[in-house]
């Protein structure tokens, strides 16, 4: 479909960028938080890139005060970011650290005070190590009340400051890594153990969503899903069945169980067939249908592309954490799907597709399934960055590879998508999991790397002030 004419931006459109308090925060020990699971992980030899960890990040913490004035000189009109589970309740419940709380006051009031609406994360994987310690975390039912009550604690706090929420972040990605690839904390590789610490984050979501209703009458809430919509690699009936397998194993599955309050039949059917579907308790159905989201937050990096596997084919492959172009290995589940490289596509160093219509696709195929509003939470590229001699960065290909995403938000708003913001990943250069510091996804340069921690000086890039432009004008003359 090629529009004449294209529609522009909604007024109140939340022009944004994000970041996850693991990966900016630093003061890793300090004013009484306790450990996360990422904490402890990254600390143990071989886990992620050099060795890095969100010791220091980028000091978010201690520099607070400088990064909010650089927000409001690019003129954001929304900033996303998580709170630290174990900074708020350093034991995962009970005791309150006041200190920590203290920590997002100033966040938020600084962000209000400049104009810029707080988007704020309940969870983005810093789960208390001491909850991973009792009970395992995500694979125990007690995480939903733990979970629900360190919400409440938020909500309290922020309710009458804050409108937007995000629920979990990546629910999708993170426990795939975490108990399929073992990539993540707790790094487990189990079919029936992954779905089953799926089905109490789902309860967990809902939970929190529930009591949110009660709280936060007036506030949006959602969680952000790390959304990669499937291409087939061809038209045969055996590739477009694989590409409809891929769709319900992985996204189907948590979206429905969001949006829905279901899991998609034929995936359930397959599992059950195999033994890895989750135990669903009496009373679940219900805690699922109390807890619908008000819109779907949308983490959006590249599209897969998809086709058959046999039942003795390709399995489930980590992803390229070097950067070297070329080195990512086909990734499947036997009997369902595997990825193939899409010959039409370019890619980044580390391998994504860089696919802008791919969102306006998944953007039309979200709104037909769920009828809900979208919230793009994260949408960016990871690159080498070089800072030149005068201290400039000339991301040309961030720029490009923005505004392309940004001009497909715009042809799904034509097409009658209802997007209320985008947010792109990253305001600052952050840590990236399992990347290390080298891949960058900032529009402010943060001098430092794995090694050495360095001077941590900002500077704004070229993508900083091209950005600056694009909100000031309102997202007119793309
Ligand atoms: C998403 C996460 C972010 C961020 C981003 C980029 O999955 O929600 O926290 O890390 O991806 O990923 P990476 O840093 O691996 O390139």
């Amino acid at each position: 479909m090629h529009h004449r004419q294209i529609k522009d931006f909604p007024a109140d459109f939340l022009w944004g960028a994000a970041s996850a308090a693991y990966q900016v925060e630093g003061a890793w020990d300090a004013d009484g938080k306790g450990p996360s699971v990422w904490d402890t992980f990254t600390k143990q030899p071989g886990r992620t890139f050099k060795g890095s960890n969100g010791d220091v990040a980028v000091d978010h913490y201690h520099r607070l005060e400088e990064d909010l004035d650089l927000m409001a000189q690019m003129g954001l009109k929304a900033y996303r970011f998580s709170v630290s589970w174990p900074r708020v309740l350093p034991a995962g419940r009970g005791a309150v650290n006041e200190a920590g709380l203290a920590f997002y006051d100033r966040l938020i009031d600084g962000l209000l005070a400049r104009g810029i609406a707080p988007v704020l994360t309940l969870y983005h994987w810093d789960l208390p190590q001491a909850l991973q310690d009792e009970y395992g975390g995500w694979e125990d039912r007690r995480i939903i009340a733990d979970f629900a009550a360190y919400c409440g604690v938020l909500y309290q706090r922020f309710g009458h400051k804050v409108q937007h929420w995000v629920s979990l972040n990546e629910q999708n990605y993170n426990l795939t890594n975490a108990y399929l690839l073992g990539t993540h904390p707790p790094a487990v590789q189990d079919r029936r153990r992954f779905y089953q610490a799926n089905h109490h984050a789902f309860l967990a979501n809902a939970q929190a969503i529930a009591l949110f209703r009660q709280t936060v009458p007036k506030g949006l809430i959602g969680p952000s899903f790390a959304y990669s919509p499937c291409y087939p690699s061809g038209s045969s009936p055996e590739e477009m069945l694989a590409f409809e397998n891929a769709e319900e194993f992985t996204n189907w599955w948590w979206l429905d169980a969001y949006c829905l309050g279901r899991y998609p039949q034929a995936a359930l059917r397959f599992l059950q067939a195999n033994g890895e579907a989750p135990i669903i308790e009496p009373g679940d159905a219900e805690l699922l249908a109390a807890g619908k989201p008000d819109f779907i937050g949308v983490n959006y990096y590249y599209t897969t592309t998809v086709t058959d596997n046999g039942l003795d084919g390709q399995t489930l492959q980590r992803i390229n954490t070097t950067g070297q172009k070329g080195t990512t290995p086909s990734s499947g589940v036997p009997g369902l799907y595997r990825t193939t490289p899409n010959p039409n596509l370019a890619t980044s160093n580390w391998d994504w597709a860089i696919d802008p219509t791919g969102l306006r696709t998944g953007l039309r195929r979200l709104t037909s399934r769920y009828a809900l509003p979208l919230f793009i939470t994260e949408n960016g590229l990871g690159e080498f960055d070089q800072l030149t001699a005068d201290e400039q960065v000339h991301d040309d290909y961030r720029i490009d590879y923005l505004r392309q995403h940004l001009l497909a938000c715009q042809a799904a708003l034509q097409d009658g998508v209802e997007l209320l913001g985008y947010c792109a990943w990253s305001f600052t250069d952050i840590l990236s999991w399992l990347n290390g510091y080298q891949k960058r996804y900032g529009f402010v340069y943060v001098d430092r790397d794995e090694v050495a921690v360095r001077s941590l000086r900002r500077i704004p890039k070229d993508s900083f002030y091209w950005y600056q432009g694009v909100i000031a004008r309102g997202g007119r003359d793309l």
